[in-house]
């Protein structure tokens, strides 16, 4: 097949070039979550009223005693923040359950939190709702209170409270196992059921997009500052590895494999505060709307997902000192990124036989797009009317057959055509904010250097003018 094509390619070289590579490509839950790009983590649990990170798991269930909870207060902080969704610790390595599961006895349940009638998970997935954002579950399956726990019974146990996850507060959009596979009460580790575990989760609700190191369907990015790699692949090998201590190194996680075999994305997970849960003594530490911008840039502007941890307090609410970074960090976004001063240049595009207009890069429409050739003898770009001052380019490529950039070429142009900025990249992916110092241009060209296939699809060339503060170092 591959010699036909070797020779077809030979006489018409059209059909090569108007054939693109199969590559792996997101599914449609897969793509929903890129769409969604940032989102909240809330770590909430007995940590929370203990002062720890990780608890023992033979924490008195009554140290749970939240005084003022309010998961609607939860959800108006994330809408004000502009997240699309909320993933909450229904259980960390504590093994404490923020639901009264019926596969546990260390729950709200036998707290003295409304007299063992509260449900956070309850109350938190309805908050979700009504407000219209997403809800996403953290379940560890390292629990340090479970006395099944480090045999294969744990297993089951483990499935069984999953399933009750999905009955009782469905639709989960995300699912988030982390890696930790430490010792149990009786001093065991678990071999966990991976398998199992992404079987169970596939027949009950095959929407959902599972987190873990290696995904199934969203992957780590390798630290917990919330950094991607400026080359970033939404593409992983996984066979033969396996989440936590088996999982590929860091470096990888963080750049993904250029010819990985799954569609697996980032996800960046990193906290609004030095530790996961909360502590008083950071109320000052919280990071400020600048920093968290920064974050947006490394995480989704380098076409991964962010994953921000806000954790309530022992009131069960979300500090003010959150909630006005969080606010703060909006308003970055808004001021900053809503005027994309390409809407008012010309989108073009320079095949071997001169320029035509290619409206489809400067439309605001994500779904118009502007294939560009690989192979160098194309190129695509704005051209304003008259001189615009920016320091921040966008570029979105089309995901819906693979990831196909792996490098591109900015040229920033006076109205002679001097070259006044060159600035190269590597991957593009569902987005990637590049900034750099002001620069007046009249012309921005786009050239793709790499790619796997044929062409790239570019769904927008946006351009901004940041304040200056927010370039990134
Ligand atoms: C890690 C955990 O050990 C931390 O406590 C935290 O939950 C973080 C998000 O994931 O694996
Ligand atoms: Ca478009």
């Amino acid at each position: 097949m591959k010699k036909i094509i070797i020779v077809i390619g030979f006489l018409f070289p059209g059909t090569i070039l108007f054939s693109q590579v199969k590559l792996p490509v997101p599914s449609a839950s897969q793509t929903a979550s890129q769409k969604m790009e940032f989102y909240l983590f809330m770590h909430f649990g007995p940590n929370t009223f203990t002062d720890k990170e990780w608890g023992h798991g033979d924490e008195p269930e009554d140290v749970f005693n939240p005084t003022q909870l309010d998961c609607r207060q939860w959800a108006r902080v994330a809408k004000q923040a502009g997240a699309k969704g909320i993933i909450i610790t229904a259980k960390h390595h504590d093994g404490f359950c923020l639901w009264p599961s019926k596969y546990s006895v260390h729950t709200v349940k036998q707290s003295k939190w409304k007299d063992g009638k509260g449900d956070v998970l309850k109350d938190l997935s309805k908050a979700c709702k009504e407000s219209g954002l997403k809800f996403g579950v953290y379940i560890s399956p390292w629990d340090r209170n479970h006395p099944d726990y480090g045999t294969a019974k744990y297993n089951d146990v483990f499935v069984s409270m999953m399933k009750e996850l999905f009955a009782n507060y469905g639709p989960i959009w995300e699912l988030w196992w982390d890696g930790a596979n430490g010792e149990g009460p009786n001093g065991k580790k678990q071999q966990y059921d991976w398998d199992r575990f992404k079987k169970t989760v596939k027949s009950i609700s095959p929407n959902t997009v599972v987190f873990s190191d290696i995904g199934p369907h969203i992957r780590w990015i390798g630290n917990e500052q919330g950094f991607a790699g400026t080359t970033n692949w939404n593409t992983l090998d996984t066979i033969g590895f396996r989440p936590g201590i088996g999982a590929p190194h860091v470096d990888t996680l963080n750049r993904g494999n250029v010819n990985g075999r799954f569609w697996i994305p980032g996800e960046c997970d990193v906290s609004i505060r030095p530790g996961w849960f909360y502590h008083k003594e950071e109320d000052s530490k919280v990071k400020s709307p600048e920093e968290l911008f920064e974050l947006y840039l490394k995480s989704v502007g380098r076409g991964a997902n962010l994953l921000l941890n806000v954790p309530p307090d022992r009131r069960g609410r979300i500090t003010e000192y959150d909630s006005a970074a969080l606010v703060g960090f909006r308003k970055l976004r808004e001021e900053n990124l809503s005027k994309n001063l390409s809407r008012g240049g010309k989108g073009y595009l320079v095949p071997h036989n001169g320029s035509r207009p290619a409206p489809a890069l400067n439309d605001g429409n994500e779904k118009t797009l502007q294939n560009v050739s690989s192979f160098g003898f194309q190129s695509v770009g704005i051209e304003f009317p008259t001189p615009q001052e920016i320091n921040c380019i966008v570029l979105k490529e089309d995901l819906s057959k693979g990831q196909h950039c792996a490098g591109v070429r900015l040229l920033l142009m006076d109205k002679e055509h001097r070259l006044l900025r060159e600035i190269k990249a590597t991957t593009i992916g569902h987005k990637r904010i590049i900034t750099f110092p002001k620069t007046m241009v009249s012309l921005i060209v786009v050239e793709i250097t790499n790619a796997k296939g044929n062409w790239v699809a570019l769904s927008e060339i946006e351009a901004y003018l940041i304040d200056e503060n927010l370039v990134e170092k």
